[in-house]
């Protein structure tokens, strides 16, 4: 860690999450200093930042990752001590709205009360830094589209209530302690590092796998949700920039467009001259027992303010995907062949 006071220091939870990854890189290319919070495991979890870490002797080793985790408070504050960010992004979450439904408690545990262990964390610690907060469209639910900053809330899983409660915590802390928090409300982002069990992903890889004759079927559940899916490295760019405006506010981030589950499934099939309804089958174990049926976000808020705007939408991001899986598909088989030949 560098003792240098003018050096921009940063620290990222999630760091090894889809978002994570792409902040991280930004935040690095714009001369940061970064701190990352990982958890233990009993596997790898560092895939998708393995390719921005150094050895500390390396000479400009500028990415710090340190064991952690949003349940354990008093962790935060050592490490809020011993790091001093002027900037930190709260971006860890049990973030799967399906699983949430299974595992509630838990959910609101780290997707909730991890964000006020976090804010508890900085004050305790007396640290001067501004405060962003991974909110989500998942808060507005069953509330019509458009949304915008002013839309109600109605959450429709145990994620959304969770995201929720950390939205108004983050506003709270704002009013009360004179914190710079801001509230990110990210309408779905994706990209070829998105978690496999979500949609998109899911589909661009079976599409990869199906090319490739690897596999014959692929299950999902409700076609008909609409979605508002926008390209990761884009929304990152706008996190950062929340933080530095002048003034703390909330923003939505969103492409304003409207797509069905359907839709993507046609988009990615046909990049590959595929037709999806030979391989689409129905299974009910991914449907929830409450559905979000439509999300489309205003985001013109963060145009004025921010000067920030979407470039890529569903119908190319589905390509992106597609390609970078097909592509990964064919580094795996290459491989595999290396391995069986030596
Ligand atoms: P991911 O699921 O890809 O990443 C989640 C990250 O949180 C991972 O780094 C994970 O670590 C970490 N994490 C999970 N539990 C804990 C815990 N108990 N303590 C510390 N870290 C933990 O999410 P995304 O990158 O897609 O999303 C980033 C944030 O933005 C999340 O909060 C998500 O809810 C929110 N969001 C995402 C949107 C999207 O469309 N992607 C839209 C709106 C909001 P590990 O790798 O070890 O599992
Ligand atoms: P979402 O994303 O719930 O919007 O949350 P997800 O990709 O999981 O679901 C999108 C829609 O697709 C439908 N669906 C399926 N979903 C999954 N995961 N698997 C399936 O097989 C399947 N079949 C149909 C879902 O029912 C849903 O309607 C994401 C997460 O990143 C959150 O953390 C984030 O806050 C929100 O986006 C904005």
């Amino acid at each position: 860690m560098t003792t240098d006071a003018h050096v921009r220091r940063a620290l990222i939870t999630g760091i090894t999450g889809q978002d994570g990854s792409y902040l991280a890189e930004l935040l690095l290319s714009k001369g940061y200093e970064v701190h990352g919070l990982i958890r233990r495991s009993s596997s790898f979890n560092t895939e998708r930042i393995d390719h921005i870490y150094q050895p500390a002797q390396a000479p400009d080793h500028r990415l710090f990752l340190h064991f952690a985790d949003l349940s354990d408070g008093s962790r935060l504050v050592t490490l809020l001590n011993e790091i001093q960010p002027s900037e930190v992004y709260n971006l860890a979450a049990q973030s799967h709205v399906r699983v949430s439904f299974d595992e509630p408690e838990y959910t609101g545990d780290v997707t909730g009360l991890g964000t006020i262990r976090l804010l508890e964390a900085i004050r305790a610690a007396k640290i001067e830094t501004r405060f962003y907060q991974a909110s989500s469209s998942e808060m507005f639910g069953a509330t019509p589209p458009p949304q915008n900053e002013h839309t109600p809330f109605y959450p429709r899983s145990p994620y959304g209530v969770a995201k929720v409660y950390s939205y108004w915590t983050t506003r709270n802390y704002r009013e009360a302690y004179g914190l710079f928090a801001v509230n990110g409300i990210l309408f779905n982002h994706e990209s070829p590092r998105r978690g496999g069990t979500f949609v998109t992903r899911k589909i661009t890889r079976a599409v990869a796998r199906i090319k490739a004759g690897l596999q014959s079927e692929l299950y999902l559940g409700n076609l008909e949700a609409v979605r508002d899916w926008g390209y990761a490295p884009e929304y990152v760019e706008g996190m950062w920039r929340m933080l530095q405006h002048d003034e703390p506010t909330d923003y939505v981030l969103a492409t304003n467009t409207a797509y069905s589950v359907r839709d993507f499934l046609q988009f990615a099939f046909e990049h590959v001259d595929l037709d999806w309804e030979k391989y689409v089958r129905f299974d009910e174990r991914y449907l929830r027992p409450t559905e979000v049926d439509a999300l489309i976000g205003d985001y013109s808020r963060a145009k004025d303010l921010l000067g920030w705007e979407p470039k890529v939408h569903t119908p190319r991001l589905a390509q992106i995907m597609v390609d970078a899986d097909i592509a990964a598909l064919e580094v795996e088989g290459r491989r595999y062949i290396d391995q069986v030949q030596s």
